[in-house]
């Protein structure tokens, strides 16, 4: 390849006399055609990797990384007084996701493709991503995210299916975008789009009609369940893309000779957690229109498809109402009513049926029954799912659960976003942890005082570059000898960033008394809250009114700073994580299924100070006790407090002056005279009063824990040690490992 004369082919100019944008033009074409050459034979046997979500990010650099360009292209540009982050800048980021199961399924689109299996994403082709947030009067605002330009990644095929919603039938076609393995084959991103899709209805912000389903279908990605038009639409966007997706792997299996009988050898489907369950029925249905016997189908289909389970909060696992779905997808009501009729014959306790007495489908319970497979996506998450959430199924299949603890790609989050820490790394242990990860542990053998330094040093430089992008983007200051805490993850209550938050409360009192902390902090935030959701975004205006009490307050604020980072997404991931000294993972123990910027955060040298709760008890397990700082109580006594419902929050508050004064400070005149009363007040009372997800049971043993871990920082050396534990123990967290687990006991490819 040589970038300048391909430049040239297009635009008959070099390369310093083209724009940014026209230098991005030409490097996504030069994308494709080297990816298009990766595009190996296919196999017999394929993955079909069903989500709602592809939270893929940015694709230039990363594609750029993954073919083995990009150094040849930056050289190029910067020998043509080019930086490779200007073109970068152009790209809008695709935020075809909510979060961590969204980005998971980026990340193992990667692996798969890395590691040369025949695996493709399916899912929706939404045309606006997550809203944009934006902070007005200390409080979130949400506004459209459009992201599909003239120059995209997306590329339109010819592939089109009818899919019919009772006496509506709507078309769909399929967009392609190519993943592009590192040293890998290319496969394939399918995102499905309705063919009768109009812009223009989208009203103020994010709002739009729901009802009109003909032209709404892929606008938004999927909107908050807060009422009823919502909720019904999700069911017309899910069964939009797993009708057009069945359709597909049908017709793409059957032109490779497939007796539809023997499906399972050539096709299988992970279904990632329960929206595109429908996918079970639908099959079904598809099989039975043609001529294969219901009985049969169901069993041709329950040896194609498994299912990953990612939560166990009781609000987010699906059931959807029999009268919506008679109203949406009458035609597989039918299906579904047969299913649930085999079921009970065989088990005679009600709870494991399908449709409970409330005549509600328990999307979940049609997974386990109806697939060969069920996982959880870490250690501690899929052994409460046995022992607890899904007890009774484990009962009647222990044979189809497995763990398949969560991992993340090492290009992205490592190779692209750290530079200087993944040649370091290469400096030392050769290149070899690119493609094997668990190479990484040689690096801890490196503990001499030179490497330990160049992991300092590295740590302030990618400080530094933080700090002047928190100043060119939203004009905030930081310091880069401060400890950079961070916490950035989407807002939710289990998340307990209000226990973060009333520490900084506490800290914030703590310095006007004169207690001045041994070195200055910069507690950063990044967040959105669904939009719906109240107390999530009363907790986002409590971050930004301490953001503006703190900050401008010359008495606290060369000590402590707080940052709340606008609109967080992947890209802005990309820069925070590499900048991190320590990383907050303090959701309730039993709570967080995962996680997965835990393991993000240690890959780059941060230090984590979390509960035992998801992946942290791994990586607990990995770095050992002194390389990591666990709080709080376990996961057994919270369910015990949740059994027996003998947690009061307000106990604690009446015992515990320092609580008592933080919480107390919310409401008070300093706050009160920033913000809005009515939100914090709120908060005030959800936390003293309800308090669901046991802030305050946890909030002393973290103030204990955090203050310890801002001692422990002071010995820089001691700490450097600590960065390289982390980051050497952090090859098991590679997605290519857990992409090759789920080959190796669900695929089989
Ligand atoms: C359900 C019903 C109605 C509307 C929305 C939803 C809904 C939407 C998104 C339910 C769940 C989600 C997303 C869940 C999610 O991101 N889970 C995270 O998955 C990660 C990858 O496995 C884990 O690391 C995280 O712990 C888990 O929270």
């Amino acid at each position: 390849m040589n970038l300048e004369q391909q430049i040239f082919e297009i635009y008959k100019k070099t390369v310093n006399q083209c724009s940014n944008q026209e230098i991005y033009s030409a490097l996504l074409k030069i994308v494709e055609e080297e990816g298009k050459k990766r595009q190996e034979e296919e196999g017999k046997k394929k993955v079909y990797y069903l989500s709602a979500e592809f939270l893929i990010g940015k694709l230039l650099s990363n594609n750029l990384i993954n073919l083995g360009i990009y150094d040849e292209v930056t050289r190029v540009l910067a020998e043509n007084g080019r930086d490779i982050c200007e073109i970068e800048e152009i790209e809008p980021e695709p935020s075809l996701g909510n979060g961590g199961l969204g980005r998971l399924a980026a990340c193992f689109l990667d692996s798969m493709a890395t590691l040369g299996l025949n695996g493709d994403g399916i899912g929706l082709n939404y045309h606006f991503g997550l809203f944009k947030q934006t902070f007005k009067d200390h409080l979130q605002a949400e506004d459209p995210n459009p992201w599909i330009e003239p120059d995209t990644w997306l590329n339109r095929t010819e592939v089109t299916y009818p899919v019919t919603f009772g006496s509506l039938t709507v078309r769909s076609r399929m967009y392609d975008i190519g993943v592009t393995g590192y040293q890998g084959r290319t496969n394939k991103l399918h995102l499905f789009d309705l063919e009768t899709i109009d812009e223009e209805l989208i009203e103020d912000g994010i709002a739009f009609d729901k009802e009109a389903v003909k032209k709404n279908l892929t606008l938004f990605l999927y909107p908050d369940d807060s009422d009823e038009a919502g909720r019904k639409l999700r069911i017309y966007q899910q069964y939009f893309m797993v009708s057009s997706a069945a359709q597909y792997i049908l017709d793409e299996c059957v032109k490779k000779g497939c007796r539809l009988y023997d499906l399972p050898d050539y096709a299988v489907i992970q279904i990632n957690d329960t929206h595109p369950s429908m996918v079970i029925p639908e099959l079904i249905r598809l099989l039975t229109l043609r001529g294969i016997p219901f009985e049969k189908a169901a069993e041709i289909v329950s040896r194609t498809c498994a299912y990953t389970n990612h939560t166990i909060l009781a609000e987010a696992l699906e059931k959807w109402p029999m009268e919506y779905l008679e109203e949406a997808v009458p035609q597989l009501v039918p299906v579904i009513e047969k299913l649930d009729k085999q079921i009970r014959k065989s088990y005679k306790d009600p709870a494991v049926a399908i449709i409970d007495e409330k005549d509600l489908v328990h999307m979940a319970h049609m997974d386990i029954h109806y697939g060969f497979s069920v996982n959880g996506v870490a250690y501690l998450h899929t052994e409460i799912l046995k022992k607890s959430e899904l007890k009774k199924f484990y009962d009647i299949y222990p044979e189809k659960f497995s763990n398949k603890t969560n991992g993340i790609t090492f290009r992205r989050w490592l190779l692209h976003c750290n530079p200087r820490l993944s040649e370091l790394i290469a400096s030392r242990i050769g290149e070899g942890y690119k493609k094997d990860a668990m190479e990484l542990e040689k690096l801890a053998a490196f503990d001499d005082e030179a490497t330990l330094k160049a992991i300092l040093d590295i740590k302030k430089q990618n400080k530094t570059a933080l700090k002047k992008y928190l100043m060119s983007t939203q004009e905030t200051d930081i310091d880069e000898n401060s400890i950079y805490d961070i916490q950035i993850k989407r807002l939710h209550e289990y998340k307990r960033q209000q226990m973060n938050a009333l520490y900084v409360i506490h800290k914030y009192l703590e310095i006007k008394r004169g207690n001045l902390p041994a070195r200055p902090v910069t507690v950063i935030f990044g967040a959105k809250a669904a939009p719906a959701y109240v107390i999530a975004k009363d907790i986002i205006h409590l971050i930004l009114c301490l953001q503006e009490l703190v900050n401008n307050d010359p008495q606290v604020s060369p000590y402590l700073k707080v940052v709340m980072v606008e609109n967080y997404n992947v890209s802005k991931a990309e820069k925070l994580i590499p900048a991190c000294d320590i990383s907050q993972q303090i959701s309730l123990a039993s709570k967080e299924a995962s996680g997965t910027g835990n393991m993000k955060f240690m890959l780059n040298g941060a230090v984590t100070l979390g509960t035992m709760d998801g992946a942290n008890v791994e990586i607990a397990e990995l770095v050992g006790k002194d390389n990591i700082y666990i709080f709080g109580e376990s996961s057994e006594k919270v369910i015990q407090h949740y059994t027996k419902a003998d947690y009061v929050a307000k106990e604690y508050y009446k015992e515990d002056a320092q609580i008592r004064e933080a919480l107390d400070f919310m409401v008070g005149a300093e706050m009160t005279s920033i913000g809005h009363k009515e939100n914090l007040k709120r908060l005030y009372d959800e936390i003293l009063k309800k308090d669901w997800f046991m802030t305050l049971l946890d909030y002393k043993a973290y103030e204990e824990a955090r203050e310890r871990i801002y001692r422990d920082y002071e010995d820089s050396f001691a700490w450097a040690k600590k960065m390289l534990v982390n980051i050497s123990k952090a090859g098991y967290f590679s997605s290519d490992r857990t992409i090759l687990e789920y080959n190796r006991d669900i695929w089989k490819l």
